[in-house]
Formats: C-alpha cells, structure tokens, sequence
C-alpha cells in the first residue's frame, strides 16, 4: 500500500505548495481536527463513559441538550480559543458569538460549529458528527460583533465536518475540492485516504423525512411522487431512500456515492424557512456539495447565495446529485411555488 499522507502533510503542502491556504488557516483547520479526534473518543466512550443522555437544559434552538452536545461544545471552545488564530465563534449551543478572550491574542478567522449534529441519535448508536464553517472576519474594523458573522456561504474560506461512525472521518474542502481523511486510531491521527471526492450528477436514490409528506410543498410532493411512480412513471427509473435523521451521515453518504438530501420548508411552521440552520449546517454542507461537483439549493436560490440576517437563521435545503437538485427547483419555478421566505 502506498504510503499514506497525514492531515498534516496535506496542510502544509496546501499551504506551502499551492499557496491555497495561508499559515493561520492551517493552524486552524489543525486544532478543529484534533478537537474532533477529542469528540471522538469521547463519543465512542458510548455506556461506558460518563457521558450519554440528557443535560437536562435546552439549547438557543429550545432543543434538549444532551450531555455530548455541551462536552462537543466545550471542547471546541477550548482547543480554538488560544491558538491566536480566531477573533471569535459561534455555535449551535450558545446564544450568542464567543469573543477570543483578552488574555489570548486575537486572530482573524471566525469559526462556526454545530458541535454535535444528530445528537438525538447517540443514545441508539448512530453516526454523528461535528459541522465546521470558517469565515474571514472583516478587516474595516476593529473588534468582532455577531454582525461580522453574517456573510454568505460563498464567503467561506473552509467548511468540513467530522462523522463520529464505523469510522471516524474529517470531510474538508478549502476551495480546491473535497478530500477525506480517516483517523487512525493506531498513530491517533487522521491520514489522507480519499482526494478529488466527485457525486455522480444523476442518482437513484433520495433522502427525505417521509412523515412530512403532507406537509409539503406541492413541487417537493411532485418530486417524490415521481421518484415513487419508478420506471412505469416518468422518471423512467426506480428509486431507493434512506434517512438516517443525522444530516452528518446522509450528507457523507452522499459524497461517497451520489443522492439528494431534502429537508425543505413545510407548513408544520410556515414561518420558519426550514428546520435545518443556515451558517453552520447548509453553508458548510452545501460548499463541501459544490466542491464534489453537486448543488445546493434552497429550492429558489443557490444556498451559498443566502444573505443572512441571524446567526441561527434556519433554511430549506435540497442538496447532492446536480440533475436533481437543478430538477427540484425547475419544479418550484414551474408551480411558482416559491418556499416560504
Ligand atoms: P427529523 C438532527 O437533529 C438534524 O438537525 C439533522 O442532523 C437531521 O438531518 C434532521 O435534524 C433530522 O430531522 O425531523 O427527521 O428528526
């Protein structure tokens, strides 16, 4: 077997090699790894660690917060918040941005997580993960407020995550592709085994929660119905689903062999634009999509494009094999039926 290349190698040939990524950014994307490699291990603790169940408390999003959510979160914090690499960050667990503290030199990335994503699936032992989002923060002021958070996902500079599964697996595109690297339990580092990862443009097989049915827009009720007809109806072709409810294992899933991901708007809330947040999940998801040669779609505009306007903003999302996304949204044009703002 060829001799295999650690994350850190990579970085620094990134860095050094194709001047893709400057020095700070890869200090970062070195500590968010072994962050995650901590998650890791503390996750597959499982019954024997300490760890498992409820906080009892609930997050900013009034979701319980299981005990993983708060160590995930914690340990995040920590690993980031005195390399002198960030000004600041922000998470799915707090409310608001945490500021670099005084006493740690301020950098100039901003860093955003969801810490543990699909955390209703530890107690039953099911892939999850850790989402990451890097920014630049702005330069034409000092000091760092959630304002500076606010910028569109075409404006990240690293996005990836991490999934806490059979494997464990750091997901990373810094704008030249995707590149996936397994952590080696052995030497207790990730090395590289997957670069260039490409999603096949057509797909047969679709990730949705079908309990929302009714609930539905009528182009997405269009889209399954049609995927359900299977080769007597006019997709010509039968169709497969999976919906492992963790966004970390349906989204990597798609990398790894083509699909569509769906969480779109529904009327169960119609206020809210979707159930899945913008900064720290679509933004990522939707960049590593991209990158693999996929689209991501908030059935009326490319996600990347979404300007927003709060840090826990939600979105609806259709993201994976590029035919059927760019589908998806003919289907919105077509019944003019634009998801709820
Ligand atoms: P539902 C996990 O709670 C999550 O945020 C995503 O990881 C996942 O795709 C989705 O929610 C699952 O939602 O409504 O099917 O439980």
């Amino acid at each position: 077997m060829s001799k295999r290349i650690s994350l850190t190698r990579y970085l620094v040939e990134q860095q050094r090699v194709d001047g893709l990524i400057p020095g700070q950014l890869r200090l970062l994307l070195e500590v968010v790894a072994r962050a995650c490699k901590r998650i890791s291990f503390e996750v597959n603790k499982g019954a024997l660690g300490d760890a498992m169940g409820s906080a009892g408390s609930e997050n900013v999003q009034g979701e319980v917060q299981k005990k993983l959510d708060i160590i995930a979160n914690e340990v995040l914090i920590e690993a980031n918040e005195w390399g002198g690499h960030l000004a600041a960050m922000a998470s799915e667990e707090m409310e608001g941005i945490y500021i670099v503290p005084n006493r740690y030199p301020q950098g100039e990335y901003l860093l955003m997580f969801d810490p543990l994503d699909g955390s209703s699936n530890i107690d039953v032992n099911v892939s999850i993960g850790t989402i990451f989002s890097v920014l630049e923060k702005p330069q034409d002021h000092p000091g760092v407020t959630e304002g500076d958070f606010l910028q569109a996902g075409a404006k990240q500079v690293a996005a990836g995550y991490c999934i806490f599964g059979p494997q464990t697996t750091l997901v990373l595109t810094v704008g030249d592709g995707v590149s996936m690297f397994t952590l080696d339990r052995e030497q207790g580092s990730f090395v590289l085994t997957q670069e260039n990862v490409r999603i096949p443009e057509d797909t047969k097989e679709f990730s949705i929660n079908m309990s929302n049915m009714r609930h539905w827009d009528p182009a997405i009720k269009r889209y399954i119905d049609e995927c359900l007809a299977g080769e007597d109806g006019p997709r010509g072709k039968n169709f497969n689903m999976r919906w492992i409810a963790s966004m970390v294992a349906d989204i990597h899933r798609i990398l790894s062999r083509g699909g569509i991901f769906m969480y779109p708007w529904d009327k169960r809330e119609p206020n809210k634009p979707g159930k899945l947040r913008l900064m720290y999940e679509a933004n990522p998801m939707g960049w590593l999509i991209e990158q693999a040669g996929g689209a991501a779609s908030n059935g009326k505009q490319r996600i990347l494009d979404v300007q927003p306007t709060q840090l826990h903003e939600r979105v609806s999302v259709i993201m994976g094999s590029k035919n059927e996304v760019e589908r998806v949204a003919q289907y919105y044009a077509e019944l003019n039926e634009q998801p709820s703002a």
